[in-house]
């Protein structure tokens, strides 16, 4: 152990722990902004400064090692005015619009010219007042628009960007996509895309990884609060609502207590309290994905067809096919998002049962992720209303950071009501739909259910597939399943988050270091738990935590297989016919382009 002292207090901390974790191990606070529990360290916003007996100048906490006998002040004099230094300039360069901006209420920035006071009117710049001028990017850079909502999923205002930095680390460390990079020089520096091109228009996956870690509101989820504000207020149409799989855990982690596992009855009742009429669960959908799915695997197996098979419910990963991978897209299955299925039963199954049209419902999917709202802009999924006209089957996607603002609008507390039950049709889901929201969930729902049609003799106890469970990057398993005439064969089943792992194994599997029959992607590491669109989070184990949740609710689960579902069952019976019928396919399955 090394000893070292905090403002005059002794502390011993194990080597090689930096300044900034032993600090705040011991419950100090240094302020920062560019740093991020779960990125690499940059080192690049100069506020977590401290003082350190026989340094002549502060140090960085982030970057700098304790070493023995090291004292260090985390409030001296100088350090503070150089932060307010550096915090004073920052606020110069910022646009004064907080009350309008996405991230009000929850921007590090705005805490922290709270907590230092840095008041507009007396900028305290001090040390550094004659070294910059403010910048003007329109002089120099005529074509550059700060703006960027050129994609349904994530909007970009660089106005407010603080350069920190985390987004080009998320893109980069997390995804390997690089869109994201600082461009310029000499004070003009800023954070832009290849050849400064809407994000639209570079290979960018929508995933919001960057936006999930911005620290203010340059870089968020597009958002459509507003708009589904206007339908819950006035009420001239039917407003539903489906919620996936991992909102529940997100909002778990964000009101409730040890006690609260499962915040499902919580959630609904929070939702219905915010004015929605009918509240649906994806993890319905989830469920009607794996009869669909599975029947389409084994169908691949008794009659030949593309090999290996992915999985398609996560969009990120449709968009990275379509950008960069085009030649994987007759391997994609043809099944619909779950997000997508729930949106045609509701607005085709569900509407006909109320007697009502496509075009007088709104539905609200509710999603952990950015780019579920590109997902539900595809001009395929549509249906026609009784005009005539195209009518989409989603008609906003909000993320559960979008939630988190409607519920804060309307000052509702849903920890603080009695549980609720989803609506019903649609509003059953089994345990195993549930998992769909962690990496290896969609499998092993998959697995499950494949097995027990098929009549394998002696299927995998629930529960039991270890080897695609936790938070590897990837990671791969063999299923025994029985073909239709009563082979036992064994499919080679992988499961990869995040994009650079998805990268890596792809590149195996091109080069036939790897063979698969069936695989799970999810582009966000750790799957929709940790989706762009989720509640910004400074705890480390914050995936880890979700996931952890998400497998006791299946443990306690009553309900754990998808085929079990009882309004699955209804729904074949009363309307679809049965998996892959001429209706489920029309309904239910897509093309993806290439
Ligand atoms: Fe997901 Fe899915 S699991 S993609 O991660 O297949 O977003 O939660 O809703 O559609 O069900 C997300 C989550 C979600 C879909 C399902
Ligand atoms: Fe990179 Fe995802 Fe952000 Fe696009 S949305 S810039 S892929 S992190």
């Amino acid at each position: 152990m090394v000893n070292i002292s905090i403002n005059g207090r002794k502390f011993q901390v194990k080597p090689k722990t930096t300044v900034l974790e032993a600090a705040k191990a011991n419950g100090y606070y240094i302020p920062t902004l560019c740093y991020h529990p779960r990125l690499p360290v940059a080192g690049n916003c100069r506020l977590c400064l401290v003082d350190v007996k026989g340094s002549w100048k502060p140090l960085t906490a982030c970057t700098t090692e304790v070493w023995e006998g090291m004292e260090i002040e985390t409030d001296s004099p100088a350090v503070i005015e150089t932060v307010r230094s550096s915090l004073s300039m920052m606020r110069e360069e910022h646009p004064n619009d907080c009350m309008t901006c996405e991230s009000n209420g929850d921007c590090e920035f705005q805490d922290l010219i709270y907590r230092y006071q840095i008041d507009a009117k007396h900028p305290v710049r001090s040390l550094l007042k004659h070294k910059f001028k403010k910048t003007n990017h329109s002089i120099t850079e005529p074509c550059y628009s700060p703006f960027d909502n050129s994609t349904f999923s994530v909007a970009r205002d660089m106005n407010k960007c603080v350069k920190c930095g985390r987004c080009i680390r998320a893109c980069h460390h997390f995804q390997n996509i690089n869109i994201l990079g600082f461009i310029n020089r000499a004070g003009y520096e800023r954070v832009g895309t290849p050849m400064d091109r809407p994000m639209n228009f570079t290979k960018c996956v929508e995933c919001g990884q960057c936006s999930q870690v911005c620290p203010v509101g340059a870089i968020t989820a597009r958002t459509e609060v507003v708009d589904v504000l206007r339908h819950l207020d006035t009420k001239r149409k039917v407003v539903v609502c489906s919620t996936a799989p991992a909102i529940r855990v997100a909002l778990a982690e964000e009101f409730s207590t040890e006690a609260d596992f499962d915040f499902t009855g919580k959630m609904v009742a929070g939702l219905r309290k915010l004015g929605f009429d009918y509240i649906f669960d994806t993890n319905f959908s989830a469920d009607l994905t794996i009869m669909e799915e599975g029947t389409e695997l084994i169908d691949r197996l008794n009659n030949g067809g593309k090999f290996p098979m992915f999985t398609s419910c996560c969009p990120g990963w449709i968009n990275m096919v379509e950008k960069s991978y085009p030649e994987l897209s007759d391997n994609l299955s043809s099944c619909k998002s779950p997000q997508q299925m729930i949106g045609a039963v509701i607005k085709s199954y569900f509407a006909k049962k109320l007697g009502l049209s496509t075009e007088d419902i709104i539905h609200v999917s509710i999603m952990p992720c950015t780019a579920k709202k590109g997902e539900a802009r595809r001009p395929e999924f549509v249906q026609k209303g009784k005009d005539g006209k195209d009518y989409p089957d989603i008609d906003y996607v909000i993320t559960t950071r979008e939630l988190l603002t409607l519920l804060k609008l309307k000052k509702i507390n849903p920890a603080e009501l009695p549980d609720d039950k989803f609506d019903s049709p649609l509003g059953i889901g089994s345990s195993a739909g549930n998992l769909f929201g962690v990496t290896g969930g969609v499998m092993e729902a998959a697995i499950r259910t494949a097995q027990v049609i098929t009549g394998v003799e002696n299927p995998i106890p629930l529960g039991e597939l270890k080897a695609i469970r936790g938070l590897d990057g990837i990671k791969a398993a063999n299923v025994p399943l029985k073909t239709k005439d009563g082979k036992e064969v064994s499919v080679r089943a992988a499961v990869v988050s995040g994009g650079a792992n998805i990268q890596k194994f792809l590149e195996k599997i091109k080069n036939k270091e790897l063979e698969f029959d069936f695989i799970e992607m999810m582009m966000c590491p750790g799957g929709c738990i940790n989706g762009g669109g989720q509640p910004k989070s400074a705890d480390p184990e914050i995936v880890a935590k979700k996931m952890q949740r998400m497998y006791t609710m299946d443990d306690q689960a009553k309900l754990r297989l998808c085929h079990e579902n009882p309004e699955i069952i209804d729904v074949y019976k009363n309307f679809l016919g049965e998996p892959n019928s001429h209706l489920a396919h029309e309904l239910l399955h897509t093309h993806y382009n290439d």
